[in-house]
């Protein structure tokens, strides 16, 4: 097995955590996609090949992992029920894993089929709107939210590779920041630079305008410099991976001292080849010893057939993290999450309670 694949057995750190990066459409359950097909009549390659065609086992590229969203976006995208489900069931995933907070993200154009949507998967055109995929993502959660006591809020999702949809994603922030919606990402491809993309910059510069939280995939498999114009250019919160950022010493010693969050993901760093996939040479040792502001998540739980807890193995075996690294990661995570300052503190002061900190201010 894997050595990230160690799912069995008690969690490494069995206490509340916070999770600010992973996808909602990279976290579905491949049970949940076999039986809508089947519901859709939707014909898939069997379930041992589907499970192959859905998933990573060894370092990849960003570009191979990427293509991989291509084999089941179909089933999910453009079906009421559908959606609303992975979205319930995502709630319940992270309940099980110990998570109180969860930021999921997504990019409603991705899980639409209104036609507006020049998307590949979608062949046949439908009703469900970009907007309507909030609205549905938003009731599952909320109903998830209930059954399960694992509170959840949405990033919207501009893509690299989409440069028109943006000024769609932050109207949709804005519309729902009052439902559930809390931030504005950019995912994808990061070879394509979006310095020559005016629609994500004018996007980003709406989500500053109007007092919408951002966070970007930077420095995942790309260069300082792309981690440097999110901050500088598209004025990002928090940055996706940045594991590259260590390359520029200057730039890095800066985001230290602004005290800039850094959302990582081992064990799908390893698998989309954007880092060594030898675990004790990875930058996240640097960013513990440097006491850097960052996260621990998932990224992508089915396609690296992972859970959180995977992404804490791999810190406590191969990176050295100890119980008060792990406390003070989470606590970073409440720190820099994207809600309302009160419900922030609340978070926070839950955290400190289950940590048996409520005195210590430490940290
Ligand atoms: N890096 C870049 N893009 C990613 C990652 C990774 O962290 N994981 C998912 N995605 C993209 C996928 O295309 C997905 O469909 C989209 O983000 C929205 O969730
Ligand atoms: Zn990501």
């Amino acid at each position: 097995m894997a050595e990230h694949c160690e799912n069995s057995g008690k969690p490494v750190f069995d206490k509340p955590k916070i999770e600010l990066h992973v996808h909602l459409d990279g976290a579905f359950r491949i049970e949940t996609i076999l039986d809508v097909a089947k519901r859709r009549k939707i014909t898939l390659p069997v379930e041992d090949k589907m499970r192959n065609l859905c998933t990573v086992a060894e370092p990849s590229s960003l570009k191979e992992f990427l293509g991989k969203f291509n084999h089941y976006m179909h089933v999910i995208a453009g079906d009421r029920e559908a959606i609303k489900r992975i979205a319930y069931e995502f709630v319940e995933t992270k309940a099980k894993e110990g998570v109180i907070y969860v930021e999921a993200r997504y990019s409603p154009h991705l899980l639409a089929n209104s036609g507006v949507v020049p998307i590949p998967w979608n062949q046949t055109k439908g009703d469900i709107t970009p907007d309507e995929v909030v609205n549905l993502v938003t009731q599952g959660f909320s109903e998830g939210e209930k059954a399960f006591k694992t509170k959840v809020r949405s990033i919207l999702c501009c893509m690299r590779h989409e440069p028109s949809w943006s000024m769609d994603v932050i109207e949709l922030c804005k519309k729902y920041r009052n439902d559930g919606v809390v931030g504005i990402d950019l995912a994808g491809d990061e070879s394509l630079n979006c310095e020559s993309k005016p629609d994500h910059k004018k996007a980003f510069e709406e989500a500053v305008k109007s007092d919408v939280h951002r966070t970007v995939h930077a420095g995942e498999v790309g260069p300082p410099s792309v981690v440097k114009e999110a901050v500088d250019v598209l004025k990002a919160e928090r940055i996706g991976h940045g594991y590259h950022t260590i390359e520029d010493e200057a730039l890095y010693k800066k985001l230290l001292k602004d005290n800039m969050h850094f959302e990582m993901c081992p064990v799908s760093s390893k698998l989309t080849g954007a880092c060594d996939p030898d675990f004790t040479k990875h930058p996240l040792i640097r960013f513990k010893q440097d006491k850097a502001n960052y996260s621990l998540n998932t990224d992508d739980p089915m396609i690296f057939n992972s859970t959180l807890n995977s992404d804490y193995q791999v810190a406590q075996k191969y990176m050295g993290f100890t119980e008060e690294d792990f406390k003070r990661l989470n606590i970073n995570a409440a720190k820099s999450c994207f809600l309302p300052t009160k419900e922030k503190e609340e978070l926070l002061y839950q955290l400190y309670k289950a940590y048996d900190m409520v005195n210590d201010t430490s940290f």
